[in-house]
């Protein structure tokens, strides 16, 4: 428990169940004592969310319906924030979409409709999100996205996630110059595997975190709590100086030649 967090106001988007990412960042955030604002796509996630918050004893400030592919839906959603709550503080970005079939075989083989898809859901909702919460975060403020390795290094399997991860880290530093000046930062996780709803049926998943445990300075896989304290620490003031940053929670794997 801290009180890092203590008055803030941060929208969280993502927890599909309890093993997501976002459901990680949100203990740490509660634990830090934020008031905490969800964004569901899917009546499931909804559903899912409502009895995790009940189960955990966190109370919601609020929750509303985006689908990040379209521009109404988050127009909408953050409409109804800013009227409910006013000002924000924080926005957690933990979204990621391809085709199943798309990220196995050949990168070479990637349709242009897969291509944006992977493209729209998984880096462009970024822009349009963090242009969405500045308008509300008139106190300065911190956007936090999560990425992977893959958008460094071809990782076999990743394929067109790969180059939207690359597109999300770009867009990292382009929003960050861009919001800077009204005192809101951009940031990435670069997360190592966790076994989420996401990876599930995806090929080669158990591979690479086999591959953690034996290669990582750590020897370990990290886990959702892990990812979500240095989300914390980009959403404080502990990381005021600090801005266009992909940190790498990964048990230092990255470094490893
Ligand atoms: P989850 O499956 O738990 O979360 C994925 C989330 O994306 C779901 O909540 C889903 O919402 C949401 N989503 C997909 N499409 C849309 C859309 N159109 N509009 C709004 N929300 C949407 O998986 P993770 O927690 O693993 O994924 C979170 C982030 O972490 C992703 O960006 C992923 O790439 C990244 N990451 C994951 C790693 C891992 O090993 N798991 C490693 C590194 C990064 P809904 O369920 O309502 O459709
Ligand atoms: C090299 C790795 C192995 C796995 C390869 C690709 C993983 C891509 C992640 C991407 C987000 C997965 C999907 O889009 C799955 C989707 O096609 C089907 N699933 C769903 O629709 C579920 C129900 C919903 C909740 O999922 C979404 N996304 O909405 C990468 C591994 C080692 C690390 C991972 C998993 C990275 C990552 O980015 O998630």
């Amino acid at each position: 428990m801290s009180n890092l967090l203590q008055g803030k106001n941060i929208v969280v988007m993502g927890v599909a169940n309890e093993r997501s990412i976002a459901w990680g960042i949100t203990k740490s955030l509660h634990n830090a004592g934020a008031n905490l604002i969800f964004t569901n796509r899917q009546e499931r996630s909804y559903q899912k969310l409502t009895k995790l918050l009940e189960k955990n004893d966190i109370k919601a400030t609020l929750i509303v319906s985006c689908d990040v592919a379209s521009d109404e839906s988050i127009d909408k959603a953050f409409g109804e924030i800013k009227e409910k709550v006013g000002v924000i503080h924080g926005l957690v970005h933990a979204i990621a979409f391809a085709n199943r079939d798309e990220l196995k075989g050949e990168y070479a083989d990637t349709s242009r409709e897969g291509f944006l898809l992977a493209q729209e859901i998984s880096a462009y909702s970024l822009v349009s999100v963090t242009r969405a919460a500045k308008e509300l975060m008139t106190e300065g403020g911190s956007v936090v996205t999560q990425t992977y390795l893959g958008a460094e290094r071809v990782i076999k399997n990743y394929n067109v996630m790969g180059v939207a991860k690359a597109s999300l880290e770009a867009s990292v530093k382009y929003l960050a110059e861009d919001v800077g000046k009204y005192g809101i930062r951009v940031n990435a996780v670069s997360a190592g595997p966790i076994r989420t709803l996401s990876a599930k049926g995806v090929s080669g998943f158990n591979e690479k975190a086999e591959i953690i445990e034996e290669k990582a300075p750590l020897r370990q896989n990290v886990d959702q709590e892990q990812v979500g304290d240095t989300t914390l620490f980009f959403l404080s003031e502990l990381s005021r100086g600090i801005t266009g940053e992909i940190l790498h929670v990964d048990s230092g794997y990255h470094i490893i030649g």
